[in-house]
Parts: structure tokens; C-alpha cells; sequence
């Protein structure tokens, strides 16, 4: 750690903060001291949290409109895992990388592992991608991948997908996300039973190629690219799924792949409660698929999600949930968007621990609507930004991150030494 951005360098930046950080935490102390919260736990519950990035995050998303990128571009996988280095030294929070395939394919698995792990940084669950025709392809996705019609394009999804697993063990993962864009664009274009039952039957073949200790989670999305039915497209399809599947079997709640007003934490609940809650993709939205910063639009609602996981942690309910941002950065330098989105994350699980549980569940027991309401209102209204600025300062990390990144001058220098991506394209990376 500190190979991409040096402590000293923090640790000179956070001198000008500290006086004014000191009383912060002063006062967050004496504020929360009121709710008999041992604070070196709740400390100690933060220190450990960890949020693994997008590896397809730190370069410039775009729509199919068009994608604008900015200068020192990261260009491959080596680059990308710069690019969340930095990030990690400034937050801490962010030591793992969830990669993409065949977007982050190289030549010499050991060596990325290698390179990565020099940073401080790990991989996290992989990705499969059956939703782009790879150059190889026979045939095309572009009427499915694990549910098309024809075998052997089915055949080449189900390998693609164990090609990840063996690519993910070479790089020390633990897990693979299936995310397919399998469906329809007109009524009667697919057979809604026959294109699920061959999910599972090519899930399973995939199932069955999964070491004793990993996991797979099933990413849910109601639509896009499919436009009238989307074989996945709920968390009750996936739920049924995963159990068809096996113990192994997860799902993953990605944030904007439910219709407007769903009521997510509720969602998160259910699947607590069913033992298949296996991961988030983090990120926030106002309409669709949005892949907008966590936090950035109703940050209440992450503050509500994160309240159903610590309650289920307090009760012993809660096993290991991968965390992880899925974020498309349009019009923001993604680092930054990252480093903001990380510390919503955060401030939203530092916030639930704040809620009094035992008192949340007496005034639930007695219908004292006004009473719950207010408990959950106290956690969430409390600043908690002086106890995670204080905890990234004990771990030497930036006490302001973005004012650090900024001084950096990061995006000038590698647009020296980085190849020049070219101007505007489209499509999200
Ligand atoms: C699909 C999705 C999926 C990824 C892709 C980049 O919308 O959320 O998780 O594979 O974005
Ligand atoms: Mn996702």
C-alpha cells in the first residue's frame, strides 16, 4: 500500500486538517455519547469494512449516445489497477478489484496478481460478459448467450463463464457474477419457460465447475438491453434460481436494476431472511439503469439498505456479503466519483450502527410508528464524516481525500506517459 500515492504526501496534506478535525471529533464524540455506543467498537466495525471498485469504473463510461474521455485514461488492467490504488491509499476502504472478462484479459494471469498485490489490492468477484459478441465468437449473443437458442452458442457462454472461474482462481478470487442480458424486444419473441429452463441448465454446467469455496451470484435486472422481457428480471427469479442452483448459488442486488419506487431494502430483507443474499453492485439512479454515484441521488434509501444488514448482523443472520461499486462515470473524473461514492458507502454503514436496535424493535412491537420513525431519523441525521475522517487518519489514509487527489496533479502526469484513448465514442466503456 501507498506505492501509488505516498504517505508522506497524505501525511502532510492531513497536518492542515487536524486542528479542525480534532474538534469534529470532539463533538461527534460527545454527541453519540449519549446513545451508550462503545465507540473503539464501532471504530473497530468501520476499520474492517472493505468495498471492492468496478475495474470498468476508472475509465470514462459513456451511453450509446456518446462517451467523452478524459485525459490519462487508464488503457488496460495494469493502468486500471493504478488508477484504484490511488484511490485506496487516499480511503482505505477500497483494497480489492472486481474484474471484467474478457474486458481485462491478459497474457500472464500470475504476473496481473503480482502487480496488483504489489499495490496493496486484491481481486474480487469476477465478471463474465456473454452480452458482447467476443471476436472469436461463432455465431452471436445477439438473440442470447446461456439461454439462446442454439447449443453451441450456449455451449460458448457456458465456457466464457468457465474460462472466468479459471482466470478468477489464477488471480486469487472467490467468486463470479452472472450477469446475462438474455430477453426479448417483442411480445412472442421468446418463450418465457423454455429460455429459463435452459438458463439453469447451462448455470448448472457452470455450477458444477466452481471450487468448494466460491460463490456465484445471480445479478437480477428488469430491462436493457432487452426491452420487453428480460429472462432474469427480478430478485424472485433469482432467488428461484439460486436455489435450483445450489448452496453455491447467490443473489446480487445491484442498485439500479429495479423499476422506479421499488422498495430495495425490503428486497435485502427478503433475501437476508431466504439465506441468498450474496453481494451488492452499489451506485445510485433517478430513472433507469442509471449508474450514477451511490449516495448521490437518495442516499437515504443506501442509509435504509445498510439498516436491514446491520440489524441482520446483530442477530447473527448476516454471512459474507461482497460489496461492490458498479458505477458508470459519464461526466466526472472517476476517481474522484469513486473516492465520493466510497465514503457515501461508508457514512451510510457508520450511520446504521448508530441505530438503536432493541428500541427500534420495542416501538415496532407497540405500533409506535412516530417512535421507529424518529430512531432511524436520529442514526441517519447524526455527521458522522469526523469518525471515518478520524479512522482514515489512524490508518495514515487522507483525511480529505479529493483535496489530496486534486494536488496530485495524477490525471496530468499519466496523460504523458498513458496512450491517448482518442476522442468521443460511444457505449458505456
Ligand atoms: C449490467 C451490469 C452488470 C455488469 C455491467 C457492466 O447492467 O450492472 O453488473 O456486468 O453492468
Ligand atoms: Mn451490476
Amino acid at each position: 500500500m501507498f506505492k501509488a500515492v505516498k504517505k508522506d504526501i497524505i501525511f502532510n496534506a492531513n497536518k492542515s486538517f487536524t486542528g479542525i478535525l480534532d474538534k469534529d471529533y470532539e463533538y461527534f464524540c460527545n454527541r453519540i455519547s449519549r446513545l451508550n455506543i462503545n465507540i473503539e467498537s464501532l471504530k473497530e466495525k468501520i476499520s474492517s469494512f472493505n468495498v471492492a471498485l468496478p475495474s470498468w469504473g476508472v475509465g470514462t463510461g459513456g451511453t450509446r449516445f456518446a462517451r467523452f474521455p478524459g485525459i490519462g485514461e487508464p488503457q488496460n488492467i495494469f493502468e486500471k489497477i493504478e488508477d484504484c490504488a490511488v484511490i485506496n491509499d487516499l480511503v482505505g476502504i477500497t483494497s480489492s478489484v472486481s474484474p471484467h472478462f474478457p474486458w481485462d484479459d491478459v497474457d500472464d494471469y500470475p504476473a496481473l496478481r503480482q502487480f496488483t498485490e504489489s499495490y496493496g489490492i486484491n481481486f474480487d468477484i469476477v465478471n463474465s460478459n456473454t452480452f458482447q459478441d467476443p471476436a472469436e465468437i461463432k455465431g452471436s449473443f445477439k438473440y442470447g448467450s446461456l439461454t439462446h437458442i442454439d447449443q453451441s452458442v450456449r455451449e460458448q457462454a457456458v465456457k466464457m463463464n468457465i474460462d472466468c472461474i479459471e482466470k478468477g482462481k489464477a488471480l486469487g478470487s472467490k467468486g463470479l457474477t452472472v450477469w446475462i442480458a438474455d430477453g426479448g424486444n417483442f411480445p412472442g419473441q421468446q418463450n418465457f419457460a423454455t429460455s429459463l429452463d435452459r438458463y439453469l441448465s447451462s448455470m448448472q454446467l457452470i455450477y458444477k465447475k466452481l471450487p468448494e469455496d466460491w460463490m456465484m451470484l445471480l445479478e437480477h435486472k428488469p430491462y436493457e438491453p432487452a426491452f420487453y422481457s428480460t429472462v432474469i428480471n427480478d430478485w424472485g427469479t433469482s432467488y428461484i434460481c439460486a436455489k435450483e442452483l445450489g448452496e453455491k448459488a447467490m443473489c446480487l442486488v445491484d442498485l439500479g436494476h429495479h423499476l422506479p419506487n421499488t422498495n430495495i431494502e425490503m428486497i435485502v430483507s427478503r433475501l437476508i431472511g431466504l439465506k441468498k443474499l450474496g453481494g451488492f453492485h452499489f451506485n445510485d439512479s433517478k430513472f433507469g439503469d442509471d449508474d450514477l454515484d451511490s449516495g448521490s441521488i437518495n442516499p437515504f434509501e443506501l442509509f435504509l439498505i445498510f439498516n436491514e444488514l446491520t440489524n441482520a448482523n446483530k442477530l447473527g443472520k448476516l454471512k459474507n456479503i461482497a460489496y461492490m461499486i458498479d458505477q458508470s462515470h459519464n461526466v466526472t473524473d472517476p476517481i474522484e466519483s469513486l473516492i465520493l461514492s466510497s465514503n457515501e458507502i461508508i457514512n451510510a454503514y457508520a450511520k446504521s450502527l448508530l441505530v438503536d436496535y432493541e428500541s427500534l424493535r420495542d416501538a415496532q412491537n407497540c405500533n409506535d410508528i412516530i417512535k421507529s420513525s424518529q430512531i432511524l431519523k436520529e442514526a441517519y441525521s447524526i455527521d458522522v464524516n469526523p469518525l471515518c475522517q478520524m479512522i482514515r487518519r489512524e490508518k495514515e489514509h487522507a483525511i480529505d481525500p479529493i483535496n489530496v487527489y486534486r494536488s496530485l496533479n495524477y490525471k496530468e502526469n499519466k496523460s504523458k506517459v498513458r496512450k491517448d484513448s482518442g476522442g468521443s465514442s460511444s457505449g458505456i466503456v
